[in-house]
């Protein structure tokens, strides 16, 4: 432990190695035998595979489970995976993915105070104390971003300002008017919100020490302007509906991967197309299990997020394991020309050559072949300064060539005016493609 360090739960967020691996082993086999109890799907799927709820000793027989997929739920769909009776869950929360069926996940009263503190732990770790004042600009409703971050918040005593997303000006006022010190919200909104009240030039009025950012894709890059900007430190927090939603891991002061509530989720690095169990340091798809869920415990759930996990020491005395930030999502690989890319690597390139992280990737098909475009705004200096049609050319052409050098591929830039990118208030879209029917 550090003494410097700010800490909801040090017990838990420090505890050693050899006492971690008794307690998930312990919990582990708790949770593996009121899962083949109780859901009849699971029970299923563990006898077809062969495996029986006294054959998981310890955390180390966790392999032996199969793994659980999005379609798993899609076909369990509503109620199948819900491992406890109907009247024992007080909440759902759903998925905010736009195709296919909605996943929908069930808390009871103690998942629900379980997480909240996971949030709580997230929020300690970005400096939060009774004596903030917390902004929480994530949406609320289904979603889980605004019920977890203000669960955590309440748990952890500070004043908690529920604002949801959206309605930037009200957004700005109460963040002005009652001093908000810490801001939670998407890192895409975030740059919104920098960049309206770098506008109104009301920099003064923000007091804001923290942001904590996550629910998308931000990069390094992104995050150093938005810490810039906002005269912040920037956190990322991660998690999803199906295991929990925020605070499956967050970031400490070391702001270098995101440390793992283990004592509530095991996590695991699988090569995505073989299932191999991956050891430390090498990067694979996460696969999450739950020990201390009770209506919706999922086992050896598959994210489909790219990462690396990590268990070495971390200097802000938490001992638990690392994730890196998300590399991007097995499934948001888009494929174009054949090559694999992630909108990720794009935006390292734009914002390394000083321009807005608002872009869209817009790919189709001319002629049986991808195209490639790339759309993003120019930032006010460059419209004003050079926004000559010369120069614009002159920016496009040196950024096609340092995406070709970056992917390999040939991509069409599109220098588009100042704030015509749509912005959201949730999570941002950043592809289209037209190549699907
Ligand atoms: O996005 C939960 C959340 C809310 C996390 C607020 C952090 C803050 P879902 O809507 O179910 O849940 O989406 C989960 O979003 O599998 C990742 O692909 C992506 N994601 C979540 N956090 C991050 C992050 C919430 N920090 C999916 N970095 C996950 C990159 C993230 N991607």
């Amino acid at each position: 432990m550090s003494a410097k360090e700010n800490y909801y739960q040090p017990e838990a967020e420090c505890m050693s190695r050899e006492k971690m691996h008794d307690l998930q082993s312990e919990r582990l086999i708790t949770q593996v035998k009121h899962v083949y109890a109780n859901v009849g799907y699971y029970r299923e799927k563990m006898d077809a595979s062969g495996v029986r709820p006294e054959d998981v000793k310890s955390i180390a027989d966790l392999g032996k489970l199969p793994f659980l997929t999005k379609d798993d739920l899609r076909e369990a769909y509503p109620y199948g995976l819900l491992a406890v009776p109907r009247e024992a869950p007080v909440r759902i929360h759903s998925t905010s993915g736009t195709t296919g069926k909605r996943v929908v996940a069930f808390l009871t009263q103690q998942d629900i105070d379980l997480w909240y503190d996971c949030c709580a732990r997230a929020l300690a770790a970005a400096g939060a104390t009774p004596g903030d004042v917390v902004q929480i600009s994530y949406g609320y409703g289904l979603f889980t971003g605004g019920a977890g971050l203000d669960g955590g918040s309440h748990k952890l005593g500070s004043l908690t300002l529920p604002m949801s997303s959206g309605f930037t000006d009200r957004q700005l006022q109460f963040m002005c008017d009652l001093g908000a010190t810490i801001i939670c919200c998407t890192p895409s909104y975030a740059e919104f919100l920098a960049e309206t009240i770098e506008e109104r030039g009301i920099g003064d009025s923000v007091k804001l020490k923290a942001g904590i950012f996550g629910a998308e894709a931000w990069s390094n890059e992104m995050r150093l302007r938005l810490e810039q900007k906002l005269g912040i430190k920037a956190y990322d927090i991660y998690g999803l509906t199906e295991i929990t939603g925020p605070g499956v891991s967050f970031e400490c002061s070391q702001q270098e991967g995101l440390h793992i509530n283990e004592d509530h989720f095991v996590a695991e690095i699988i090569n995505p197309e073989t299932g191999e169990v991956l050891p430390d340091g090498e990067k694979g798809e996460l696969v999450f299990t739950c020990l201390t869920k009770q209506a919706f415990p999922l086992l050896r759930y598959r994210t489909r997020d790219i990462s690396i996990l990590s268990r070495k020491e971390c200097q802000c005395g938490r001992t638990l394991a690392k994730m890196s930030r998300l590399m991007g999502r097995s499934d948001d690989m888009l494929i174009i020309k054949g090559v694999n890319v992630f909108p990720s690597q794009i935006e390292t390139v734009l914002i390394d050559y000083g321009l807005s992280s608002n872009y869209q990737l817009v790919i189709d098909r001319v002629n049986h072949s991808d195209t490639l475009e790339v759309r993003v705004e120019l930032t006010p200096e460059m419209f004003s300064g050079s926004g000559t049609v010369g120069a614009v050319e002159k920016h496009e052409r040196m950024l096609r060539d340092a995406i070709k050098n970056m992917l390999g591929i040939a991509a069409k830039v599109k220098l588009v005016n100042p704030k015509t990118i749509t912005r959201s208030e949730g999570k941002a879209v950043r592809v289209i493609d037209n190549r699907k029917v």
